[in-house]
């Protein structure tokens, strides 16, 4: 049988986000709304220090957002190099149901943001200013797994009408330079999905989600007949061998979700440490470590 519904959102984080995504979930809401208001907890969580407001800033000491949504039509929207606003998550969802466009990027997301209402707000905290002023004295860019990164959101959700959507917001890889996008407002690489079959996020570095379009493969890995824990655990295989010689294969880590239309879930990681938190009416929402592919 169908288990539903169902919501699965990367790493510890995700159990607060979870519990709002449920409140839409198990009022017979649509996934479309559990998936931007899980995230948005995240986004306005100062202790989360790669999501929205708090999240560490690029190596001038901006912080810019990454975020994408998709819904079980396959309409999409998302934002990239966006400054100033908190909810990137929702300024993606208004990019998706007020433009013809499916990503708007920079200053014209910025503008777009405001024409809409969003409030224009200062990201960096105290905390994220401190600890990027001691980066600024060595300056070497070395991403380090599970420590540095390791907040990003991304959100699958199943409800109660069988419907799949998703979403994913991040600010990115900490000190990253001026104008980098990673794979998490890029609909096929930081998110995918397809009604019919199932979706799959990814957290972890983005410059590798992308060159393996590492969720698009999950989702047509489920398509196959694969398991949703076995599609993840293929794409991860994926990235491995193709990162096999690449320089940033020592430090390389990648998480991916994937959950079907029936409701079944896995995650994977290139390497241990990944986790994610999982709802269902079965256990309720907890935490679950992810299977991975080196210690
Ligand atoms: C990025 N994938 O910008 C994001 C970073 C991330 O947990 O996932 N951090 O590359």
């Amino acid at each position: 049988g169908v288990k539903k519904p169902v919501v699965i959102s990367t790493w510890r984080n995700g159990i607060q986000a979870n519990e709002a995504a449920w409140k839409v979930l198990s009022a017979k809401g649509e996934s479309l709304d559990a998936v931007e208001q899980g995230v948005m907890v995240v986004e306005a969580d100062p202790k989360d220090r790669s999501v929205g407001y708090g999240g560490r800033p690029d190596k001038e000491g901006n912080v810019t957002l990454d975020a994408c949504i998709m819904d079980h039509m396959s309409n999409v929207g998302a934002v990239a190099y966006l400054k100033n606003v908190k909810h990137a998550i929702s300024v993606a969802r208004k990019v998706m149901e007020e433009t013809p466009h499916a990503m708007i990027v920079g200053d014209g997301a910025y503008r777009f943001a405001m024409d809409q209402g969003f409030k224009h707000e200062n990201l960096l905290t105290p905390e994220s200013e401190k600890e990027w002023k001691e980066w600024l004295k060595k300056s070497n860019y070395k991403p380090v797994i599970n420590i540095e990164n390791h907040d990003t959101i991304g959100m699958l959700a199943l409800d109660e009408n069988g419907n799949i959507s998703g979403s994913c917001t991040t600010s990115g890889a900490a000190w990253k330079m001026p104008g980098r996008v990673g794979d998490s407002p890029i609909i096929g690489a930081g998110l995918f999905l397809d009604n019919e079959v199932g979706g799959a996020v990814a957290t972890g570095l983005g410059e590798a989600v992308i060159r393996t379009a590492a969720t698009t493969i999950c989702v047509e890995y489920m398509r196959m007949g694969m398991h949703p824990q076995e599609a993840a655990k293929k794409a991860i295989e994926r990235i491995c061998d193709k990162h096999k010689n690449h320089p940033d294969m020592p430090n390389l880590q990648v998480g991916i979700l994937a959950l079907n239309k029936n409701g079944e879930y896995g995650g994977f990681g290139v390497r241990s440490g990944f986790n994610y938190a999982i709802c269902d009416n079965d256990k309720g929402n907890r935490l679950e470590d992810a299977g991975y592919k080196l210690k």
